[in-house]
């Protein structure tokens, strides 16, 4: 078609990409589809001409500027926000490289700014005080509310002199234990109103996952609320905060104040437990305190939130994210990467609880002044066309999710789409997971019905932001790729030795420099993240991910390296799973491993061990699953617990994971070398127990 050729005439014009400038090589026309990366889906004319990247071109030029002069790049950027004083020189030092010294992030240190602020404050005075900032769209069909930004920053106000009032400081930790409410942005704004540091933990992670997190950032004060209804369950969150706090006392950390909103569709207030002294209702005090509030002005560099996520090994890590360059990063991300325009209504699926909660619910989108839908029931409740009476109910023009719903809601039959208009859909997004190229073209067919370019958004809680996105308009996308670097990011793929690869190349995804919504450290435990991030790979940041790189230059994830599992978008540590399952009194030993699962991505595929003299029966399994449940979460549990004798273990002692993936998988044939083992005799046994 003409627009085809359009495109193949732009980017056979391409300068060659030299020096970290990407390639973006002519598509030789009229060439079959050889396979995946042959595979090029085109934004329509019209969309392209009104995006803020419409060609490779304008992408090229950006790029190139934003690599050979971050510091003007970002600077130009930052000066669209409220700067009680703006930064000092350098805009930004960083070094990446272990062999220099200690790992270290700074962006425009010396400024002093507020992201609440600029937020709130600032869209207002642009003249957005009258535009919707939140719809909230409740778990039951009906259920509904809305805040301006006007409305928006007062309740922020209330709540955050609140806060001051019970003796939150500048810097003090605030955990927040709360489901899609409207009060989960707002105590997040709050919070960062008065230099408070939030700590979201997700309120589908248990007491003890809660406690953990808890007597590891010692909070001034903990939010949550008494209930929430999700589909169709009731789950009693202040009782999981109660058993929580207890835990925590008893570690010798005792909590204060406990600060509860009453979610009366949920469950009676008079059905909640109380600690008097301890406890308050939100609602009690909230209205009593002013709607205006000073803005605590904070250091661009000073911390804005911790948020726990799994690693390969130990406890969950705290990642740290500062203020200005997340405050910067987001923003720009979030426009660019969804074609942002005023007039868009968004919607983003993920919960507060989680890093893109946190960039995309709340920051990005409002520092955008952007009308953001609030999600608080389940995608599939009352039926599987939930979504999409949201969308048309709404008018989202840009709907952002995760490729595990997009693969649960193709299950369920294309019907539930198509009753629907959608036709306020402009962009789609997709994050959490490398999607599949069916899901892709599902979601991309169906419910964007052709004309909606999708954006596969790859980064990481600890990236702040995207780093490997498709800019809508500038270019054809492949599906199943997540395309291109966004401004300021270098990935590089890495071989086995820590060497770069060029070209057409698959290995290990680390980035070069830094970007300005880096995390900057792991709360209190800085060794351990230089050793976590930058040791494997001097002089880069190790992502985690494998990747490969094509013709093209398209980038193509293909999940962790290291011993993450990606659960429907959740990141779960082997090692939290294995220490949950050994605490059980009858397991003596387990493995954890990840294996492909139709619709969640990756399930959680567990080796036991027990204690001698302890018979293996479907009680034990089943009590073994849900300790599971009940010390991380719901959502952690193991989809197949495999009975085993013994496990496969080298002569030191460690467990070769390699060999039980391909068990888990029942890949026999390719178990490769077993001979290192202690005693490869296990592995037979293991093979024969696998099925029963
Ligand atoms: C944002 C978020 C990070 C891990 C990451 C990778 C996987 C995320 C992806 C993707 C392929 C994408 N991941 N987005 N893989 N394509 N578009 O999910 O953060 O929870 O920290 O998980 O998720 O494996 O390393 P987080």
């Amino acid at each position: 078609t003409l627009n085809h050729l359009r495109h193949v005439e732009s980017l056979a014009t391409l300068p060659s990409g030299a020096g970290g400038i990407p390639k973006l090589n002519a598509v030789i026309l009229g060439e079959s589809l050889a396979s995946e990366e042959d595979d090029l889906v085109f934004p329509s004319d019209d969309f392209s001409r009104r995006a803020h990247i419409p060609s490779p071109q304008k992408y090229l030029e950006m790029y190139r500027r934003s690599i050979e002069d971050p510091a003007g790049f970002w600077s130009d950027i930052a000066s669209q926000f409220y700067w009680k004083k703006r930064w000092g020189q350098p805009v930004y030092s960083e070094n990446l490289d272990i062999r220099k010294g200690r790992i270290e992030i700074e962006w425009f240190k010396g400024g002093i700014s507020n992201i609440c602020y600029n937020c709130l404050d600032r869209n207002i005075e642009l003249g957005n005080g009258e535009k919707i900032a939140l719809f909230w769209e409740g778990n039951e069909p009906g259920t509904d509310g809305s805040l301006t930004y006007n409305q928006l920053l007062q309740r922020v106000c209330q709540l955050a002199n609140y806060l001051k009032d019970v003796g939150v400081q500048k810097g003090d930790a605030v955990v927040i234990y709360l489901p899609m409410l409207m009060e989960l942005p707002i105590a997040m704004l709050a919070c960062a109103r008065i230099g408070a540091v939030h700590s979201v933990v997700f309120a589908g992670f248990s007491a003890e996952s809660l406690a953990q997190r808890i007597m590891d950032c010692k909070p001034k004060v903990v939010i949550t609320c008494n209930a929430v209804r999700r589909g169709s369950k009731i789950i009693h969150l202040k009782d999981i905060v109660d058993a929580a706090l207890a835990e925590s006392a008893q570690n010798g950390f005792a909590v204060d104040v406990c600060l509860t909103y009453e979610n009366h569709s949920a469950l009676e207030k008079s059905k909640t437990k109380w600690q008097e002294g301890r406890d308050t209702w939100w609602q009690d005090v909230i209205t009593k305190f002013p709607t205006t509030c000073d803005v605590e002005w904070v250091d661009a560099e000073d911390p804005l939130f911790l948020l726990y996520t799994s690693g390969s090994t130990g406890k969950p890590k705290g990642v740290l994210h500062t203020t200005g360059g997340y405050m910067v990063y987001t923003a720009a991300t979030f426009k660019y990467a969804f074609d942002y325009k005023p007039s868009d209504v968004y919607w983003c699926t993920a919960d507060c609880g989680w890093i893109t909660g946190h960039s995309y619910v709340t920051y990005g989108p409002l520092l955008n002044a952007a009308t953001v839908v609030v999600f608080e029931g389940a995608p599939n409740y009352p039926d599987s066309g939930r979504c999409w009476d949201i969308v048309d109910k709404y008018k989202v023009s840009i709907f952002y999710t995760a490729p595990t719903l997009v693969r649960s809601l193709m299950r369920e039959g294309d019907e539930y789409v198509t009753r629907y208009s959608r036709k306020s859909l402009r962009v789609l997004g997709s994050v959490g997971e490398p999607i599949n190229p069916s899901a892709w073209r599902w979601f991309f067919n169906l419910v964007g019905d052709s004309r909606c370019p999708i954006s596969d958004t790859w980064w990481q809680t600890e990236t702040g932001g995207f780093m490997i996105t498709p800019l809508p308009g500038a270019w054809p996308q492949k599906p199943g790729s997540a395309t291109f670097p966004f401004f300021g990011v270098q990935p590089v793929i890495v071989n086995e030795k820590g060497v770069e690869i060029e070209g057409e190349c698959s290995g290990y995804l680390c980035v070069k420099s830094s970007w300005p919504g880096a995390f900057r450290t792991l709360y209190g435990d800085h060794e351990r993240y230089e050793t976590t991030y930058f040791s494997a790979f001097p002089g880069y940041y190790f992502s985690g991910d494998g990747c490969s790189r094509d013709k093209d230059g398209y980038y193509w994830l293909t999940g962790r390296v290291d011993d993450v599992i990606n659960v429907s978008g959740h990141r779960i540590g082997t090692a939290e799973v294995e220490s949950a399952l050994v605490s059980h009194p009858q397991c003596a030993e387990a493995a954890v491993v990840g294996v492909e699962h139709e619709v969640k991505g990756q399930g959680i595929y567990a080796f036991v061990t027990l204690v001698e003299g302890v018979q293996y029966s479907e009680d034990l399994r089943k009590n073994l699953v849900s300790t599971v449940r009940k010390q991380i979460g719901a959502f952690a549990a193991p989809e197949k617990i495999h009975w085993a004798p013994g496990l496969p273990k080298t002569r030191s002692g460690k467990i070769m994971r390699r060999i039980l993936r391909k068990i888990a998988s029942r890949q026999l044939d390719e178990l490769g070398d077993t001979s290192t083992l202690a005693d490869p005799s296990v592995v037979d046994e293991l093979i024969a127990l696998a099925d029963s």
